[in-house]
């Protein structure tokens, strides 16, 4: 068995060991303010929760495997988490939530940075003890890399104070919540540091952060005293109703090229620190899907959720027609994978992995 080196400065530098997330006893949690901020008002999963149905995590399970055969077929190791029993309830002396979510998708709780791997302090309750589908792969990486460093954020309270009650209506319409994002007032308040790490991106020495419903300003300063030797970035995008999580929004995909979603448009004062090191935004093609499947919270955006394996190869979703086109037009060799019928479990191939290992070494893309 290969021993382990964790290093992963980027989302782009060829892929050589990566997790892939596991759909087992996947729950739709119930009502708490932050995930219902995100459930879309017209959404079938308002007012449901409980345990998915069996042929659904059945499905996803083939697929997320199926994923992984193929990523193993190309030489890259692929590892798999251990989930926990997501039908325990969460109680901590602050908070009490019936279920958890699951062991998908690992990119919202495992941020990579060198080889450090930091477990997110997360901002669902019911995403609280997450972590834990990963302690087995991580302190196996901790036994293996003697230079791996295993850090994980201060855990959250999550107290009602954490969340604006502004927020808790299921009637609050697109046109507020578009105000409401343009003037940076997200569900989350500024009571502790929260952040999710698929908030965060990678280049080298430079970390891009969302400010949105799961990463609030302080979880931003946090990140920054935690990382001295980055420099860290908060943007925002103003065209989301439902901002959570940067993969679906803004995807690099090599060294100078980025698509952003056209309609989640990166303000004209952030795009200049790309634009001044010629960096090209071009929007991202539309989604193939007018809505996402059923039970899913994510947007019909995970079009563009695509995991990069090295500068030249990118894998796409195999339905998103259009995405894959516009990755050969660009020049990329395109990997179809089937995982539509995983997205209901919480993204798509950018969230459902998380890297261990990418080749290359801190660079610093923005002097
Ligand atoms: N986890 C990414 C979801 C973003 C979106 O719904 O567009």
């Amino acid at each position: 068995m290969q021993k382990t080196t964790v290093n992963s400065w980027n989302e782009w530098d060829p892929l050589k060991h990566v997790i892939v997330g596991r759909a087992d006893d996947c729950h739709i949690p119930p009502a708490e303010p932050a995930l219902d901020a995100k459930v879309p008002e017209d959404s079938d999963m308002r007012g449901q929760w409980g345990r998915r149905p069996q042929d659904t995590i059945d499905e996803a399970n083939e697929l997320l495997d199926a994923f992984a055969a193929q990523l193993t077929k190309r030489g890259i190791r692929v590892d798999r988490p251990t989930p926990i029993n997501h039908a325990l309830p969460a109680t901590t002396p602050d908070f009490h939530t019936d279920s958890q979510f699951g062991c998908m998708p690992p990119r919202d709780v495992l941020l990579t940075v060198g080889s450090e791997i930091l477990e997110a302090t997360m901002s669902y309750r019911c995403r609280w003890f997450e972590y834990l589908n990963y302690r087995p792969l991580l302190q196996q990486y901790w036994e293996e890399d003697p230079n791996f460093r295993h850090e994980a954020a201060p855990k959250p309270r999550l107290t009602d104070a954490d969340y604006h009650p502004d927020y808790l209506s299921d009637k609050i319409g697109t046109e507020k919540r578009l105000q409401w994002a343009a003037e940076k007032f997200f569900v989350t308040t500024e009571e502790e540091p929260l952040f999710d790490a698929a908030d965060v991106l990678r280049f080298g020495r430079d970390l891009v952060v969302q400010h949105g419903f799961t990463t609030n300003l302080k979880g931003i300063e946090w990140l920054r005293r935690h990382f001295p030797d980055h420099r860290v970035h908060a943007v925002n995008f103003p065209g989301d109703p439902y901002p959570i999580h940067i993969d679906a929004t803004f995807t690099p995909l090599r060294p100078g090229l980025i698509l952003n979603n056209p309609g989640r448009r990166l303000p004209d004062d952030q795009r200049k620190m790309f634009e001044a090191n010629g960096w090209e935004i071009k929007d991202a093609a539309q989604p193939a899907h007018n809505t996402p499947p059923p039970l899913c919270y994510s947007s019909t955006w995970l079009s563009m959720n695509v995991l990069v394996l090295d500068p030249k190869t990118v894998c796409v979703e195999a339905s998103e027609v259009y995405q894959m086109e516009q990755m050969d037009r660009l020049g990329l060799e395109v990997v179809p994978v089937n995982l539509r019928g995983a997205y209901a479990f919480g993204g798509g191939l950018h969230c459902c992995t998380a890297d261990v290992y990418r080749e290359g070494s801190c660079e610093d893309y923005f002097p």
